[in-house]
C-alpha cells in the first residue's frame, strides 16, 4: 500500500475532538483543564484508553509525559513522533493543544485502518503543563525532556497555593517511572491551531511552521506604603497601584513600538491589600514579551526593565524585576519543514510559510530532535478564549500533512 493512498477519518477525529472536549466544558464552550487537575487525569485516561484500544503500548515519565507507541518493521529504530498537551488555560478553546494530540492518534487509527507497517516506530505524546498557566513557566515538562530544565526544577515549579508538580503528578497517579528525555528521536512533529489571523486571512488552510518567536517573561512586584485613601495627601503618597500602571502602560508602547512581529502583554495583576479605601501597598504584576528576533527582544526586555526602575523611583516605590523565563526564537529543521511542505502540496492543500506567534512544545523538542509543526486556521484567530474555533476539513487536513509527513520520515 502506496503511503499517498492514506487518508484520515474526518468524523472520527472530529468525534473524538468533540467528546474530549466534554471534560471540563465551560458554559461558552470552551474548556478549563488546568495542567494535573482532576480533569487533566480524566483527560488522560481517556487518551490512554484509546490509544490502548487502538493496540498502543504506553509509558509515563517522571514528568507525567504520556507515550503511546505503535511498533515499526524495525522497532530497534529511533521514532517518529507527534504530540502536543491537553491542559488548557483557564478560559481555553477545544481546540489548543488537545487537536495535535488527537492528531498524533488519528494517524495510529488511520495507520491500522490500512493495515500499514512503517518502518520506525511511532509515537504520540501528551506533554504536562504546556501552557504554563496553573504552573510557570510554560512547556516545562517537554522543557525537561529535551534538557532545558533538569528534573527536579520541574518537579518543584508550584502554583499559586504552593502545591508542587511532583505533589500533583503522584496525586493524579501519573508520577511514571520512566527517565525524561536522554532517548533518541528521529523526528518530531506538532499539528496545532494558528491561533492567529494569518492563514484565515490569507485563505490558507495549512500553515507550513517555519519556526517560533522567542519570549521571555517576567515578574514584578512593586512595593510602596498602605494608607488611608482620605486623609493622605496625594503628595506623600507611595501608591504601588500608580508605579504599576505606569509600566503596564509602557510594556504596551514597547511592543506598539517595536512592530512589525513584537508581542507585549500584561495578563496577571495582584494588588493588596486589594481593598478601595487603602492606597495598595504592593502590586504583583507579570509581563510577556515577544519576538522572531533575539536582539529586539533583549532590547524590549532592557526597554520594560528601565520604565519600571523610572517608576519606581518617580513614585517612592521598592521594586523587583525579575525574569523567570526566556525561550529563544527557533528555527525548525529544514528537511522536517520540508516533508509538511510536501504533504500539503501532493494533498492539494493550499498553504503557506509562517512563523509560530505561540510557544509550543515543539520549540524544545527542535533541540534534541529534527522538528517541525502543522499549522490549521482558527476562527477569527481567536485562542486562550473559549470561543475558539476550527472547521472538520481543515483538522482533518492538517493531520492528513501530518501523516504524510510522519510516514516520509518513519520511512526514511
Ligand atoms: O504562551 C504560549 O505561547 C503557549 O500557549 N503556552
Ligand atoms: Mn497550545
Ligand atoms: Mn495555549
Ligand atoms: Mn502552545
Amino acid at each position: 500500500m502506496a503511503a499517498t493512498n492514506l487518508r484520515v477519518n474526518a468524523d472520527r477525529l472530529w468525534d473524538s475532538l468533540m467528546e474530549m472536549a466534554k471534560i471540563g466544558a465551560t458554559e461558552k464552550g470552551g474548556v478549563c483543564r488546568l495542567a494535573l487537575t482532576d480533569l487533566d487525569k480524566q483527560a488522560r485516561d481517556l487518551f490512554v484508553k484509546w490509544c490502548k484500544e487502538a493496540g498502543c503500548t504506553v509509558k509515563i515519565d517522571k514528568m507525567g509525559n504520556v507515550f503511546a507507541r505503535r511498533p515499526g518493521k524495525d522497532d530497534s529504530l529511533a521514532p517518529v513522533m507527534t504530540g502536543s498537551h491537553i491542559d488548557s488555560q483557564p478560559t481555553g478553546g477545544k481546540f489548543d493543544g488537545v487537536y495535535g494530540v488527537l492528531a498524533g492518534l488519528e494517524v495510529i487509527r488511520t495507520l491500522n485502518d490500512f493495515n500499514y507497517e512503517t518502518n520506525r516506530p511511532v509515537e504520540v505524546a501528551i506533554w504536562t503543563n504546556e501552557e504554563g498557566s496553573r504552573f510557570a513557566p510554560a512547556m516545562v515538562a517537554s522543557g525537561v525532556f529535551a534538557g532545558v530544565f533538569d528534573l527536579d526544577y520541574g518537579l518543584s515549579r508550584a502554583d499559586v497555593d504552593g502545591k508542587t508538580m511532583g505533589e500533583e503528578l503522584k496525586r493524579i497517579g501519573y508520577d511514571g517511572p520512566e527517565e525524561v528525555g536522554g532517548r533518541k528521536i528521529h523526528a518530531f512533529f506538532e499539528t496545532h491551531i494558528e491561533q492567529g489571523p494569518i492563514l484565515e486571512h490569507e485563505k490558507k488552510t495549512i500553515g507550513v511552521v517555519q519556526g517560533a518567536q522567542g519570549q521571555r517573561w517576567f515578574e514584578v512586584v512593586m512595593t510602596g506604603q498602605e494608607a488611608h485613601a482620605g486623609p493622605t495627601p496625594m503628595k506623600v503618597r507611595k501608591d504601588a497601584m500608580v508605579g504599576a500602571a505606569h509600566v503596564i502602560s509602557a510594556v504596551n508602547r514597547i511592543g506598539h513600538e517595536n512592530q512589525p512581529f513584537a508581542c507585549a502583554t500584561v495578563g496577571m495583576v495582584q494588588c493588596s491589600p486589594n481593598s478601595r479605601n487603602t492606597i495598595p501597598g504592593k502590586v504583583f504584576f507579570t509581563i510577556d514579551l515577544r519576538h522572531p528576533e533575539d536582539k529586539i527582544l533583549s532590547k524590549m526586555a532592557a526597554e520594560a526593565k528601565a520604565a519600571a526602575e523610572e517608576a519606581a523611583k518617580k513614585n517612592g516605590l521598592e521594586l523587583d524585576f525579575k525574569e523567570i523565563w526566556y525561550s529563544p526564537p527557533v528555527k525548525f529543521d529544514a528537511d522536517c519543514v520540508a516533508a509538511v511542505k510536501q504533504g500539503a502540496e501532493q494533498l492539494g492543500f493550499d498553504s503557506m510559510p509562517i512563523i509560530s506567534g505561540a510557544g509550543h512544545d515543539a520549540c524544545y523538542m527542535n533541540r534534541v530532535a529534527p522538528t517541525a509543526m502543522v499549522f490549521i486556521p482558527c476562527e477569527d484567530g481567536i485562542s486562550h478564549n473559549e470561543i475558539e474555533n476550527a472547521t472538520k476539513s481543515d483538522c482533518a487536513a492538517g493531520v492528513d500533512v501530518l501523516l504524510r509527513a510522519m510516514v516520509e520520515r518513519a520511512n526514511a
